[in-house]
């Protein structure tokens, strides 16, 4: 695969799905200059648009035909909307696994060529911390929720060979303002290089379906992105100026999956209906 990044010239609309959550609101702000239109979505309500740049469309991910209309006009996606956490299987279902379908197919009906897809490190949430891992293992969900991010990015990988559809599946450590606890400080990912992870991603060329790791520098590495060397992606902050805070925290029991799996309390979360 050959690769060029491209200097950032702005989609005219670009679709950002789950705008109402925790990094939409953060990418509603950053994402402004890769489009002259950005297009919010959700299913929650959020702030009414602020200015012409904007438009917020209201849409329940698992209608096929309100996510058909959602991405009309639409020149690129940047899907992070649906569930986030660990729940019963038929809560992800219809948000996680249909939605991304209906995303694809509304791609595909639309002829919009490139998605930004948030994957989750969830994926590959049954390896150990101490491994280290590229985007060439086997995945090993850890969670409903982990198993319909893996579906993505087989989604993904099937838009791409059939229809050409590139996209890049960014499988997000932890990002939030700052690592919450000890297993973050090696999963954390700041909202600055999140925001420049999706500019590679938007904008460089070539990428066919590339899975990258989000990581910030931190001290501890789980994750190799040499499969992703295209997108250039060097982040710049680290969880290392929070870890005073952090481990003045309790350390976790060594039998805690949070101390021994790299998606720590998500292998343990449900069975639901027990
Ligand atoms: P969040 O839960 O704050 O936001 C998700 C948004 O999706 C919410 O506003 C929710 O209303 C919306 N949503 C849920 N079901 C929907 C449906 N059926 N139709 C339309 N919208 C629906 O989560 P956050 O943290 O902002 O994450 C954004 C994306 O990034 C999610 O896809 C999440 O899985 C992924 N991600 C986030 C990570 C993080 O550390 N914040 C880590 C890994 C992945
Ligand atoms: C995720 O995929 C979740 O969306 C987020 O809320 C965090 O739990 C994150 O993973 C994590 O692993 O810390």
């Amino acid at each position: 695969m050959t690769s060029t990044t491209t200097s950032p010239t702005p989609f005219n609309r670009l679709l950002l799905t789950g705008a109402a959550g925790g990094l939409g609101k953060v990418l509603r702000e950053t994402l402004r200059p890769y489009a002259n239109i950005l297009r919010l979505s959700d299913i929650a309500s959020m702030d009414p648009a602020a200015g012409p740049h904007e438009e917020v469309v209201p849409c329940d991910l698992s209608d096929k035909a309100a996510v058909h209309a959602l991405c009309e006009g639409v020149d690129a996606i940047t899907h992070f909307g649906g569930v986030s956490v660990e729940r019963p299987f038929e809560e992800i279902l219809e948000a996680n696994i249909r939605g991304v379908f209906h995303i694809y197919e509304a791609a595909r009906q639309h002829g919009i060529k490139r998605v930004i897809f948030a994957s989750s490190n969830h994926v590959i949430g049954f390896y150990k911390q101490t491994e280290k891992i590229d985007a060439n293992v086997a995945r090993r969900p850890d969670s409903y929720y982990g198993l319909s991010k893996s579906y993505g990015e087989d989604m993904a990988s099937f838009y791409f060979d059939r229809y050409g559809i590139e996209t890049v599946s960014i499988r997000i450590g932890s990002s939030f303002p700052e690592p919450l606890n000890r297993r973050m400080m090696a999963t954390w990912l700041s909202y600055r290089d999140l925001t420049d992870l999706i500019e590679r991603s938007l904008f460089t060329a070539n990428v066919g379906h590339t899975v990258v790791y989000g990581a910030s520098a931190n001290r501890d590495v789980w994750w190799d992105n040499h499969m992703a060397a295209h997108l250039g992606f060097e982040p710049k902050d680290s969880s290392e100026v929070f870890r005073s805070k952090v481990e003045a925290q309790p350390p976790y029991a060594a039998n805690d999956p949070a101390a021994i799996y790299q998606g720590g309390a998500f292998c343990e979360a449900g069975p639901f209906d027990d």
